[in-house]
């Protein structure tokens, strides 16, 4: 820091950077972020100070640069509190510094794919125990969606291991983990060998598991194929082939529905948009199940149609060559996605009065695995 001052009657600070370059913060915030005991507890990194006691009109009484590296400003009220240089330069409010930081959070960066999906593969003990591999893992499900790990053992209980490595799992009405097959009155079509269209899982839930683990422990020889399709790629196909379908698959509240007996009974309903998108029309989760979309549907008569139509066209993208990769589950293979984003189904294959197939789910929340990847990358590149 070469140069600091209080600007516009003492609500902001001025900090001129050793490059020339300058950032100003506004005083109500510096008091907010006071970093000093009284007002911070750093062994739970947060705030002490309650808003109570902070006035959203305060301004500085006095501002000292300490060293170059630390600025010192006292408050109207003696109070003072320092900032060190290298926390203010990441908190500057500057666009592009809040962008940066911003990507640095949230990793936003999509990688879209149709049909020509180069499938990455990690082998499963790699990311066990090698930290760079599991950091590779979850950032190539963030950034691409989907990551197949190869080579586990082919008995139940690999998921339960992977839930351990990135945390926990996440837990629903069909248990910690649940068995994939096909079964005597399924409480869920998949517990079939019928065909499974893309979907979504769980979109009867408020919050929709973030990610999706299925791990292949019997493969059928014939049929029960594994296709997936990149709902935000798609979704932003839909946009500009249809706006109007994707306005209404964008607003439009949706019914579902699950009601049965599993890890305990249970009767779920939940109003979902079958594209979420965020405050700028960009997709950030699909919810689409058809078949727990529900028979009620809370719209006006005039506007299902319409809807319709509109889920029609959606459905009709997904399902295009261009857009579909179709591949088989070996026995061993652990498919990891982002089932906010990638839609999955699978081919139907012949019944039979054995087991001829069997997989094994588990869900995470994108919580939990991004706390995982931020941790794995500080170890992992040795940052702060
Ligand atoms: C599911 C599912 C895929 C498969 O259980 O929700 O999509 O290949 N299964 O059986
Ligand atoms: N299973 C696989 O939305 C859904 O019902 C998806 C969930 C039964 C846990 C299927
Ligand atoms: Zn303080
Ligand atoms: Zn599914």
């Amino acid at each position: 820091i070469q140069k600091v001052e209080a600007l516009d009657e003492g609500h902001f600070i001025c900090v001129e950077w050793e490059d020339g370059k300058e950032s100003s913060y506004p005083c109500v915030w510096l008091r907010d972020n006071c970093q000093c005991p009284l007002c911070f507890l750093p062994s739970a990194g947060a705030r002490r100070l309650l808003l109570e006691d902070l006035d959203v009109n305060i301004v500085v009484k006095q501002v000292a640069l300490a060293d170059r590296k630390k600025i010192s400003v006292t408050w109207p009220d003696e109070h003072t509190s320092i900032y060190e240089a290298e926390w203010l330069k990441k908190r500057c409010f500057s666009e592009e510094a809040r962008a940066v930081m911003q990507a640095d959070l949230f990793l936003p960066e999509r990688q879209y794919w149709g049909s020509d999906l180069q499938l990455p593969k990690i082998p499963f003990e790699e990311i066990l125990y090698n930290d760079e591999s599991a950091y590779e893992w979850l950032c190539t499900l963030k950034k691409v969606g989907i990551v197949l790990l190869t080579g586990a053992a082919t008995r139940q209980g690999e998921l339960i291991r992977l839930g351990h490595r990135i945390g926990f799992l996440r837990l629903t009405f069909y248990g910690p983990t649940w068995q994939v097959q096909d079964k005597a009155d399924a409480n869920n079509v998949a517990y079939t060998t019928g065909r499974l269209s893309f979907h979504t899982d769980y979109p009867v839930l408020q919050h929709p598991p973030g990610v999706q683990f299925l791990h292949c422990i019997k493969q059928t020889a014939a049929g029960g194929e594994s296709e997936v399709v990149d709902g935000f790629h798609v979704s932003n196909k839909l946009k500009k082939q249809n706006p109007e379908a994707y306005q209404i698959l964008s607003s439009t509240a949706v019914d579902y529905t699950d009601v049965g007996v599993d890890y305990c009974d249970f009767a779920v309903h939940c109003k979902q948009r079958i594209i979420d998108v965020d405050s700028r029309g960009q997709a950030i989760r699909v919810n689409y199940n058809n078949a727990t979309r529900d028979t009620v549907f809370d719209i006006p008569a005039e506007k299902v149609r319409p809807f319709y139509a509109a889920l029609k066209e959606f459905n009709d993208l997904l399902n295009s060559a261009e857009h579909k990769f179709t591949y088989k589950l070996k026995p061993g293979d652990i498919v990891t996605f982002d089932n906010w984003r990638v839609l999955h189904g699978r081919q139907s294959y012949p019944s039979c009065s054995e087991v001829t197939r069997h997989l094994e789910g588990a869900y995470a929340d994108w919580d939990v695995v991004m706390s995982r990847l931020r941790l794995l990358r500080k170890r992992v590149l040795n940052r702060d």
